[in-house]
């Protein structure tokens, strides 16, 4: 396993270059009605390279990175359609050398000042596991297409504790705060002195994967950093001329078996930046994850999945705009995380269900969780920024990040806690 991935990241290495985005635009592009949605698809379809990064429901605007290649095609096409633009990023690759100079990828000491690597988050992994024996496991959930572990830790602070959670991050290989803000999260619950989220912490025994797709993010560092899905190579279409979110790969959130590929929420085009893969769990990194819920999942009260970036909390359905049988719960309980989210730092976090908060999108991670283990609260958190560094957050904004979505936490430790009373209530109430 080891000796083929790093034969694979060898031939990857000699392979390719680093990618470069010199002179790729980003455009913010104003989509005012159902109508101008309709053209940009037709747009959209004329020019599939376009990576589309982001969509802003409250600005209803979409973030659009360009190759310079087609950009002119692209404002031609905008304007004949009457949609409105302006340039968010003049040159990516400017802004990527910035934030690639952050990026801390050799071993040393562990923080949240920079980005890491995968090998530097394991390590502080395991780190954990010898500073804390009690309290903290290592485990791995199972491989990668390049066979590098999907590693994981369990945080368990107080012996009767009986509630279980997850979280993970990095799902997608470029959202860096995903993976900085799940390790915060592990760190804080080992050493804080707040009383409130101590007691929180320790009411639930805390599954963490960090990294489900390790290859792709492995890859951002090195190689793209801008891709999104994990490496694994289609046999029939080569999508090796493309790059970022269009670039090789399954997207590892379009690969789960719930409603996959319903309702035009996911794309069966290989180089599409919302690639479902040619089947639910094609990649070995999906079926991991699955294989490790099978020894979790029917315990499991709460799933958070983080993603960048947006500020929304979402929760299921992606396929429907229906709501979902504890649709009330989950939007009031993330009305109430994003509420302690805001108090923070001011940050405004929308909430509400996947295909209406954001949009469309089949063969999630936390659907297909919420459908096979009927889990009382699964959120997906779209972190920092609301567009205007985009993937590419600057490590002073990790602290901040972090700290206001640990807020959240033992908002919905509490809420959980308070079903169970409100059940035992009820069950009571009814008996007499
Ligand atoms: O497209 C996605 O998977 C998410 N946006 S991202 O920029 N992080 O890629 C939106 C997620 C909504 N879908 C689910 N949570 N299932
Ligand atoms: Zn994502």
């Amino acid at each position: 396993m080891r000796l083929l991935y790093v034969l694979s990241i060898l031939i990857y290495t000699v392979l390719s270059y680093k990618v470069s985005y010199e002179n790729y635009k980003v455009y913010k592009v104003h989509l005012k009605d159902n109508a101008a949605k309709e053209n940009f698809l037709l747009i959209h379809k004329q020019i599939p390279h376009l990576d589309i990064w982001g969509e802003n429901h409250v600005t209803r605007t979409l973030d659009v990175m360009v190759s310079p290649k087609e950009e002119n095609k692209f404002t031609e096409l905008l304007k004949m359609y009457g949609i409105p633009q302006e340039m968010a990023v003049n040159n990516v690759e400017s802004v990527l050398k910035d934030s690639l100079s952050q990026a801390e990828t050799r071993s040393g000491e562990f923080n949240w000042t920079s980005y890491h690597n995968y090998d530097v988050v394991y390590a502080w992994l395991d780190s954990l596991a010898e500073l804390y024996p009690k309290n903290v496991t290592t485990f791995i959930a199972g491989y990668s297409h390049l066979g590098l572990p999907i590693k994981g830790i369990r945080i368990q602070l107080k012996e009767n504790a009986t509630r279980v959670a997850l979280i993970d991050s990095a799902l997608h290989a470029r959202e860096w705060i995903s993976v900085a803000t799940s390790t915060y999260i592990a760190n804080e619950f080992l050493t804080t002195k707040n009383e409130t989220l101590k007691a929180a912490a320790a009411e639930i025994i805390w599954y963490m994967l960090p990294i489900v797709n390790p290859d792709g993010y492995n890859y951002t560092f090195f190689v793209d950093r801008l891709h999104r899905k994990n490496l694994q190579i289609n046999a029939t279409v080569n999508c090796s001329s493309y790059t970022g979110g269009n670039g090789i790969g399954i997207d590892l959130n379009r690969n789960f078996a719930y409603q996959w590929m319903a309702n035009g929420g996911a794309s069966d085009w290989p180089c599409s930046t919302q690639y479902a893969g040619p089947y639910p769990f094609s990649s070995p990194e999906a079926r991991a994850f699955r294989s490790f819920l099978e020894g979790i999942g029917k315990n499991l009260q709460l799933y958070l999945t983080f993603h960048s970036y947006g500020q929304y909390i979402l929760f299921p359905y992606g396929h429907t705009v229906n709501p979902i049988d504890n649709y009330y719960e989950q939007y009031t309980v993330g009305r109430m995380a994003a509420d302690a989210i805001e108090s923070y730092y001011g940050k405004k976090y929308i909430v509400g269900n996947i295909a209406e908060g954001v949009y469309l999108s089949t063969g999630g991670s936390d659907d297909w969780i919420k459908y096979t283990y009927q889990t009382r609260l699964v959120f997906c958190y779209e972190l920092r920024d609301d567009g205007y560094y985009t993937f590419l957050l600057p490590p002073d904004q990790i602290i901040p990040t972090a700290q206001e979505v640990l807020a959240s936490i033992p908002v919905l430790v509490q809420q959980l806690i308070r079903f169970d009373n409100l059940t035992f209530t009820r069950n009571s109430t009814s008996k007499n």
